[in-house]
């Protein structure tokens, strides 16, 4: 590759004579030159910039001096003419990858104000010539040769030859995995009263991989959440998934990995609540249950204002929601964009109705006989967009519920007993409850609409955690 940088700072340059595009040059790899910018120049002062048209502070390039110097390098092309400019397209790591294919590159470093506009528009007309007008960061700087030096090296060390092992360009942050770099580590094996995670001297190279992955995983969760909701989701595992998971971040089926809130629910949040119940309800529902029974049951216990009610009495009903950061499309076709502030579209949400009293159990005889502990709560709703059934949410839910159960006092008791109904065919939930501790302790007929269901009663205990609120009696 032949790259050429014309600049009135050519000493700016000099660094790359060093290192490893230092020996790309004199291995013949790379073929870089550098061009004064005055050298084009015809008068006594090597003048090569004048006062803005339109007025304004400093002064601008002149097209003609730099329409002299870039004719000369370009001569007949083909090549790429880059102009560093704050204003630029972003250089990305595709960018450079796409870069290091091209034969040429000219450069042309600005300074002052900028370069005149005519410059990159006469030579987008040029055949032969592809003008990258490239920014490489959201930052100001002087001139263009610092982003001279970050193009160069970024390209030249893609080139055939010029990085020792290029399996080492594979795992970089940015590169093919779109992730950010494992955190790495050599002699000492403890430094600074530091240890090297000891994975790393396990010399098990599968669980070293592992580790690695999640700690890329974590890194960019943390670091660059953008490039994390950017993966392709035919890139991670299952156990990447479950990594992700832990992280707070859910890969929607048919989407990117989207990060998700589980918090307590707000008043605002009840229209979006209805939403997303009136969405989701159904997909629990027996197949032969008909539509006019789950819209009767939905309008007589799942409307905003049914959740307004629940949102109103927080010692009676435990309301937590997941609200995504970004929209997942809902295939269900609801728009369940909560206007919470901050708060994402809602994708998941549980309802626990709280006991009030120390001895209180669940409500119908027939389901207390068969639910042991008091005082006993109910996870009366537990639901999941269905894009993100599979995804740990549904589980980051019930724990949550759980946790914040956990810390209530009914009369000074904790709750002992957290119990729930789930439709009797629903397989998927009940094998998801039991991964998360309940266990089935009988059944109880529930009626939707007009049709009388069968659920299956399941219950778990609920592990106390430090004394919180007393709240009832
Ligand atoms: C080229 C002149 C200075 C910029 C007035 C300060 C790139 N990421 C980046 N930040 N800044 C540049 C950049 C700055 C340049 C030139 C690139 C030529 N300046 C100007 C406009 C405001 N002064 C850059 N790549």
């Amino acid at each position: 590759m032949r790259v050429d940088v014309v600049t009135i700072f050519p000493d700016y340059l000099a660094p790359l004579e060093l290192s490893l595009v230092g020996r790309a040059r004199r291995d013949g790899l790379l073929d870089l030159r550098v061009h004064d910018l005055r050298d084009v120049t015809t008068d006594r002062h090597r003048t090569v910039d004048d006062t803005p048209f339109g007025g304004g502070a400093g002064m601008v390039m002149r097209p003609d001096v730099w329409g002299t110097a870039l004719d000369g390098v370009i001569g007949e092309g083909p090549a790429v003419l880059l102009v560093p400019t704050p204003s630029g397209e972003r250089l990305t790591q595709s960018m450079a990858q796409e870069l290091a294919g091209a034969e040429r590159i000219v450069i042309a470093c600005g300074r002052y104000e900028g370069i005149d506009a005519r410059v990159a528009e006469h030579y987008s007309a040029v055949p032969g010539v592809q003008v990258r007008e490239v920014s490489i960061g959201d930052y100001v700087l002087n001139g263009g040769e610092v982003a001279a030096l970050v193009v160069v090296e970024a390209v030249a060390r893609l080139l055939p030859g010029v990085v020792g092992n290029p399996a080492s360009l594979v795992e970089e942050s940015h590169g093919e995995a779109g992730l950010l770099e494992y955190p790495v580590y050599t002699k000492p094996p403890v430094w600074a009263g530091l240890a090297v995670p000891e994975v790393l001297t396990s010399g098990h190279h599968g669980r070293v991989a592992r580790w690695r992955r999640d700690q890329a995983l974590a890194r960019t969760a943390e670091r660059r959440p953008d490039m994390l909701a950017a993966l392709p989701p035919g890139d991670l595992d299952a156990e990447d998934r479950r990594v992700l998971a832990g992280l707070g971040w859910y890969v929607p089926a048919g989407s990117g990995p989207v990060r998700v809130r589980v918090r307590d629910a707000v008043a605002a949040d009840a229209p979006a609540l209805a939403d997303l119940a009136a969405a989701t309800f159904p997909l629990a529902c027996p197949p032969g249950l008909g539509a006019e029974d789950i819209a009767a049951f939905v309008g007589s216990h799942l409307t905003a204002a049914h959740f307004a009610a629940y949102l109103a009495e927080p010692e009676r009903y435990l309301v937590q929601v997941a609200d995504a950061g970004t929209d997942v499309g809902t295939d269900a076709g609801t728009d369940v964009g909560s206007d919470v502030a901050g708060g994402g579209p809602l994708v998941g949400y549980t309802v626990v109705v709280l006991p009030l009293s120390a001895d209180e159990g669940p409500a119908a005889a027939e389901v207390a006989e068969i639910v042991p502990g008091r005082p006993a709560a109910e996870l009366s709703k537990c639901y999941v967009l269905p894009e993100l059934h599979g995804t740990g949410l549904g589980g980051a839910l019930m724990a949550s519920a759980v946790d914040a159960v956990a810390e209530r006092r009914v009369e000074g008791e904790p709750v002992a007993t957290l119990w729930l109904g789930t439709n009797k065919g629903n397989r998927r939930a009940q094998r998801s409850y039991l991964r998360h501790g309940y266990t089935t302790v009988g059944t109880r007929s529930f009626r939707v609409g007009e049709a009388l269901e069968e659920d299956l009663v399941m219950a778990r205990p609920v592990p106390h955690a430090t004394p919180g609120p007393d709240v009832g009696g």
